[in-house]
């Protein structure tokens, strides 16, 4: 006989819980645009993110669609991951609808003509955890600063290169893994035996805490991607890493 209803092939009925939609109504409240854009972000729909996002768009402003939605979608795409819900695939699939929600918002923010002054930001060598440098990415260039990316698993050699290379106001870092943290510190201990001193604001999770960030020299503990564009404009007037420290960190 044949298949007259297809909805019911290949339904992989373990991913279709209770528990993403749960989420997504407890994230968008009664915002139902905002609700469109978390749903695409959990589920990974890179076929709708791009309409949704752009529909999202129409009618609140780019850092909101961030914040409110692409954020949103992807704490709750952690929860679901720490809780076991969600393995390899289904995160990677909604990162990757996160990174190109971002790029439309990105685009939206557009950028300033005038420039404000220049940050290099990375995730850290053996590290693929992208996601918050490219929101910081985002919201620095939004703000109008000139951001160069070096992109993910930077090793710590060519991070303290482009300081030298390019005299930064600031550099940003990112890491998730217990594994990768360390090279935050390796790259202020090379920036210290060639004489640079920038100062080196640093988020992510796992062990990337404020104790030890502060740990070393020139790091700057940042919490949220919003502190960044508030850092790099100390910087750029001339804050060292010690009054960033203490302002930021105090
Ligand atoms: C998404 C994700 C992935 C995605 C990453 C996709 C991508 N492009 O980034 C994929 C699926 C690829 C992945 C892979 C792996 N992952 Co993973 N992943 C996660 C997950 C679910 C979410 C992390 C995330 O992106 N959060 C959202 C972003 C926006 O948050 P964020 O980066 O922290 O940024 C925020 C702040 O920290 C801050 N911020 C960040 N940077 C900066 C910088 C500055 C300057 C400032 C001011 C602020 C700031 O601003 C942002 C918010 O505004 C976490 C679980 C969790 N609960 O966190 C695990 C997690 C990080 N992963 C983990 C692991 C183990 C892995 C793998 C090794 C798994 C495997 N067996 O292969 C691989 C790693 C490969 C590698 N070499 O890196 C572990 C790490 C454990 C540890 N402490 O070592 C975690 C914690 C899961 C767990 N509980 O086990 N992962």
């Amino acid at each position: 006989m044949p298949i007259r209803d297809y909805s019911k092939v290949f339904v992989r009925y373990d991913l279709v819980t209770e528990s993403p939609y749960y989420s997504i109504k407890r994230s968008a409240g009664e915002n139902q645009i905002m609700a469109r854009v978390i749903e695409s972000v959990i589920l990974g729909d890179l076929d709708n993110i791009e309409n949704v996002v752009k529909a999202a768009l129409e009618e609140e402003d780019p850092v909101d669609v961030i914040y409110n939605g692409l954020i949103a979608g992807i704490k709750e795409v952690s929860t679901l991951w720490d809780e076991g819900v969600y393995y390899l695939p289904q995160t990677l699939l909604a990162s990757d609808a996160m990174l190109l929600g971002l790029e439309i918002c990105e685009e939206r923010l557009g950028c300033p003509v005038r420039k404000r002054g220049l940050v290099i930001t990375h995730t850290a060598e053996g590290d693929i955890h992208d996601l918050g440098q490219k929101i910081v990415n985002a919201l620095l260039r939004a703000s109008g600063f000139e951001v160069i990316d070096l992109g993910k698993d930077v090793p710590v050699s060519e991070v303290v290169k482009a300081v030298r290379q390019h005299k930064p106001d600031i550099i940003c870092g990112t890491a998730h893994l217990s594994t990768t943290m360390g090279a935050l510190k390796r790259i202020s201990e090379k920036m210290k035996e060639e004489g640079l001193s920038v100062p080196f604001a640093c988020g992510g999770g796992g062990g990337v805490t404020q104790s030890f960030i502060t740990s070393f020299d020139f790091g700057i503990y940042g919490k949220d991607a919003s502190l960044a564009p508030k850092m790099a404009e100390d910087a750029e007037r001339g804050m060292s890493w010690q009054g960033l420290r203490r302002k930021y960190n105090g």
